[in-house]
């Protein structure tokens, strides 16, 4: 696809492509600086022949540079969190067999060590080029190879329900596939303009915004964090057509609204009256947030469902009715089918319909090819006739789908951020003062799920070393895990909810937190 991206950029060539903090530049300029950038991780290589090239590059001009390099080498992109901390990088570099790491010149430090244990090539932004030197002709470009459509593009980490993440690969065909259909449901244009701050290692930020607006020869405007004035006064300049989020951050945003004065929220509102089309995704958008978006922007935000492994699947109509708490219908050129518990197809789904609760499946050329190097768990998700089972639960309701849950108490979302009850759990046990523990999302307001951990300790402890307490514990975990992992709430118990068989049970945990 990068190929296909590529050529279309082209044909964009002197309109604007990117507003980032670094300054704003045309496709054109994407073009040079990323064969350019190609070329140096080429180093004298044919192609990279599907090499894993890790970065870990704010979000910005030259993380777009680096992204187009990889694809243009023939390369496989990880995109690592900035928010991480090196035990978490440390477990990418190793799980993706990284051939090169390529670091934004602030960040260096966290990678230089792990690179150099590694012994990893390890290239700094700078390397790559820098900016574009403009004025380039064709001839003066270097030589790139073909990269056929259906190689391996990019690998995003997602947690399952055991394990650690999990690195989810996608070809350039399915990443295309995924922007077509996107292009076609939300009607993207050339004269499109999208305000970008969601992190740039998953599916929602890269695909859905960066990569659409790319696509479509329309201009995006990069921030490097959300800052909810910032985003409220990038609205008001009424320049933006389009914005997309997660929940939280629309929630976020209305807290921000009610804190300033009458001409502000006025300016503010009239702002997002100018976009043409506002979505919400990754996680469940509550009803109220939805009708006071609504009642202060005039936007209804137009909800839809997806995940890291098939891009997006289900969406409310652009034009016609957003039903709110529904997620609409099957995106163009995704299929998509309800099982039942009994393990028969679900009738009722067509546009018309209603049906029974059932497992969300999914098939098309949007869906990622596989788990890197885990072939058993790739032949576990999916069926023998080839549909993906996203573990989520929906039911149609006069043809809109209705998402119900997941199936599993252990995958939790917080804020749109993916996390494992049971990868939590095995870090809190490395703790040599943790006997037992147990972790739940607890339905949240902000978050969707608080990430929350009852603990047990051992009943001993060394006099000189005095058991930890909550705050210990999660600085613990800090040290570990990817900050959003890391429970907001720890409550040390003498002993855990169980069963009658001896288990946990997770929803009495719940219910300590309530
Ligand atoms: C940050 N924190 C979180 C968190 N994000 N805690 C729980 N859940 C989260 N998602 C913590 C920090 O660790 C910190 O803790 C404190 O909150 C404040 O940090 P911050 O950096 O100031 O937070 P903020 O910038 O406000 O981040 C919140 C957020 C961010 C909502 C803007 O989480 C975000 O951008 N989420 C979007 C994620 C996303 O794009 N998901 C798409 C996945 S793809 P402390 O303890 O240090 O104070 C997918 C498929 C699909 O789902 O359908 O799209
Ligand atoms: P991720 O693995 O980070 O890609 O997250 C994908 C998961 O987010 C899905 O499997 C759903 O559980 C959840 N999700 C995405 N969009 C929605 C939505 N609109 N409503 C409810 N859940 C959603």
């Amino acid at each position: 696809m990068s190929l296909e991206l590529v050529g279309r950029a082209a044909g964009h060539a002197s309109r604007l492509a990117l507003d980032t903090p670094e300054g704003t530049f045309t496709y054109e300029d994407l073009l040079e600086a990323s064969a350019r950038a190609a070329s140096v991780l080429l180093d004298g290589r044919p192609e990279l022949g599907g090499a894993r090239v890790c970065f870990l590059i704010p979000s910005g001009w030259d993380y777009v540079v680096t992204q187009w390099a990889v694809w243009r080498a023939g390369g496989v992109a990880v995109p690592m969190a900035v928010s991480h901390p090196p035990a978490e990088l440390a477990y990418v570099l190793d799980d993706a067999e990284s051939d090169a790491v390529v670091a934004h010149p602030s960040l260096l430090d966290r990678v230089e060590g792990l690179a150099a244990e590694r012994g990893l090539r390890l290239l700094g932004t700078p390397e790559l080029g820098g900016p574009p030197a403009g004025a380039v002709g064709p001839l003066d470009l270097p030589a790139l190879p073909r990269v056929q459509p259906d190689r391996p593009a990019m690998m995003l980490y997602t947690s399952g329900t055991t394990g650690r993440p999990k690195g989810v690969v996608t070809t350039h065909a399915n990443i295309q596939a995924q922007v077509e259909s996107l292009v076609e449901a939300w009607g993207w244009r050339e004269d499109d303009r999208i305000l970008l701050h969601l992190p740039l290692h998953h599916v929602h930020g890269i695909v859905n915004v960066l990569t659409c607006a790319l696509w479509s020869g329309a201009r995006c405007e990069v921030l490097p964090r959300f800052d909810p004035v910032e985003v409220w006064e990038r609205l008001a300049t009424r320049r933006l057509t389009l914005y997309m989020a997660v929940p939280t951050i629309y929630r976020r945003l209305v807290e921000a609204w009610e804190g300033v004065d009458a001409d502000t929220r006025d300016r503010w509102s009239d702002g997002a009256r100018a976009c043409r089309l506002m979505v919400s995704g990754s996680a469940a958008l509550p009803v109220p947030t939805l009708e006071r978006w609504e009642a202060i922007t005039g936007q209804r935000l137009l909800e839809r469902y997806g995940m890291t492994e098939i891009g997006m699947g289900l969406s409310n109509p652009l034009h016609g009715e957003r039903r709110p708490g529904h997620v609409g219908r099957p995106l163009p050129g995704v299929e998509i089918r309800l099982m039942g518990d009994g393990g028969a197809v679900l009738e009722g789904t067509g546009p018309d319909g209603s049906s029974e609760a059932g497992e969300i499946q999914v098939r098309g050329p949007t869906v990622f090819k596989e788990y890197w190097r885990r072939p058993e768990a790739t032949e576990e998700a999916f069926t023998e006739d080839g549909w993906f089972r996203t573990g989520d639960r929906a039911q149609v309701e006069d043809g809109a789908f209705r998402i119900l849950g997941r199936s599993s108490v252990d995958i939790l979302k917080t804020g749109g951020e993916k996390v494992s009850a049971l990868e939590i759990e095995d870090a809190l046990r490395s703790h040599p003062s943790v006997r037992d523990c147990a972790v739940v999302g607890v339905p949240d307001e902000d978050w969707g799920d608080r990430v929350c951990a009852a603990v047990v300790l051992q009943a001993t402890s060394d006099a000189a070393d005095p058991p930890p307490d909550p705050q210990r514990l999660r600085a613990f975990l800090k040290e570990r895990l990817a900050p959003y992992k890391v429970p907001k709430d720890v409550l040390l118990v003498d002993d855990l909810p169980r069963n009658a068989m001896g288990k946990v049970t997770k929803p009495a945990v719940k219910e300590l937190f309530a």
